[in-house]
């Protein structure tokens, strides 16, 4: 039985963009410690290999402290560890997997060829090939298949899955071709959990730490199973921080403030939210500042949207001679007879809801 720990599309030294330049300081040395965190988890699990299968670092010009910081958490795993340079960090004479002195148990595949390392003592053959360049337009399993020698046959690539584009589309036919058990795979960034292409089973992990609002929630690596043909993969969270979204609807709401609170998640603490106010407010022209401050005390860090539309006189139409007149005075009196404030709120909600659908709206949230 084989124990991999699968990683892709780490990133480090990546900009973002989304937060302030102090805030991104500090999610940038939160990323260095990514490594450290993933070769902690290598061992106390007893990994047989660590895959990590590309876009390590987000440039090819990282800082040298977090080369540095990578090379010596990898060299911790207890086990070998093989990576696959991708479109973000190909490998070249001039990139840091040139340039450092990894560990003895890290092995780096340099060419865009394929390439054999045998494990004899796990009885497994790892596969594997690089970016060279920022792209590569053909697929790089094309033609290869493992030999059928007894062995468990691994691959790791940084490779687009039915991609048409410039980072090494590669056809699932090719995958069901190649006679690997796994395929361990980088590039997308949402974890795309065990999939099969004929007996051969693959998976993006996705991105370890999420970077923006499109790379949303629990981010990690794969803890990926091998016995014989049987292959299992379980998705282990990583990220320090989840970006997430919330929506809070000031429909109805006194003070803005109380309505948003209340709409935060409990366990957002260390996480990066974007609130999206929505509903009808009576507050004309919301103040975002201090609402951002306000949700700042329940997470790390929020932006807030607001959405909400402003509250209308429901009632104005009702006296006229159109459909939308006959619907708000069969509405007015319904609400008259209603038995109580339950009643009440449904019966005005579906007010609004009539409204919005026959003046062609947007449906208010409800
Ligand atoms: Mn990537």
């Amino acid at each position: 039985m084989l124990h991999i720990l699968h990683g892709a599309d780490l990133h480090l030294d990546a900009p973002f963009t989304g937060l302030s330049a102090e805030q991104a300081r500090q999610r940038r040395s939160e990323l260095r410690e990514l490594p450290r965190r993933l070769a902690e988890l290598a061992r106390e699990r007893g990994a047989d290999l660590v895959l990590l299968s590309g876009d390590l670092f987000d440039g090819s010009d990282p800082y040298a402290e977090t080369a540095q910081a990578l090379a010596r958490a990898l060299g911790q795993t207890g086990c070998p560890v093989l990576i696959a340079p991708g479109n973000h960090d190909p490998y070249g004479p001039r990139s840091p997997y040139a340039l450092l002195s990894w560990p003895e148990n890290v092995h780096i595949f340099r060419t865009a060829a394929m390439e054999a390392v045998p494990m004899p003592k796990l009885g497994c053959t790892v596969w594997g090939c690089a970016f060279t360049g920022v792209s590569r337009e053909d697929s790089p399993l094309d033609g290869f298949a493992a030999p059928r020698d007894g062995d468990v046959h691994i691959g790791i690539l940084h490779a687009d899955v039915e991609g048409k584009g410039r980072y090494a589309p590669l056809p699932e036919s090719d995958i069901a071709a190649s006679g690997l058990t796994y395929l361990a795979l980088g590039h997308i960034h949402a974890c795309s959990g065990l999939q099969r292409a004929g007996e051969t089973a693959w998976a993006y992990p996705g991105c370890p730490e999420g970077r923006g609002f499109d790379e949303l929630g629990e981010k990690g690596c794969l803890w990926v199973t091998v016995d014989g043909a049987s292959v299992e993969a379980e998705f282990l969270p990583l990220a320090r921080r989840r970006y997430r979204l919330v929506e809070a609807d000031l429909s109805g709401a006194d003070r803005p403030g109380d309505a948003l609170l209340s709409a935060l998640p409990a366990d957002a603490g260390d996480d990066i939210l974007r609130v999206v106010l929505t509903g009808e407010s009576d507050v004309e022209g919301l103040d975002l500042t201090p609402l951002k401050a306000l949700a700042e005390t329940k997470c790390w860090s929020a932006q807030v949207l607001d959405r909400t539309t402003v509250r209308r006189d429901l009632w104005s139409r009702a006296e006229e001679d159109t459909l939308t007149g006959l619907f708000l005075r069969q509405m007015r009196l319904r609400l008259e007879g209603a038995a109580d404030e339950d009643e009440r709120g449904r019966l005005e909600e579906a007010v609004r809801f009539g409204l919005a659908a026959l003046e062609h709206r947007e449906e208010p949230m409800a």
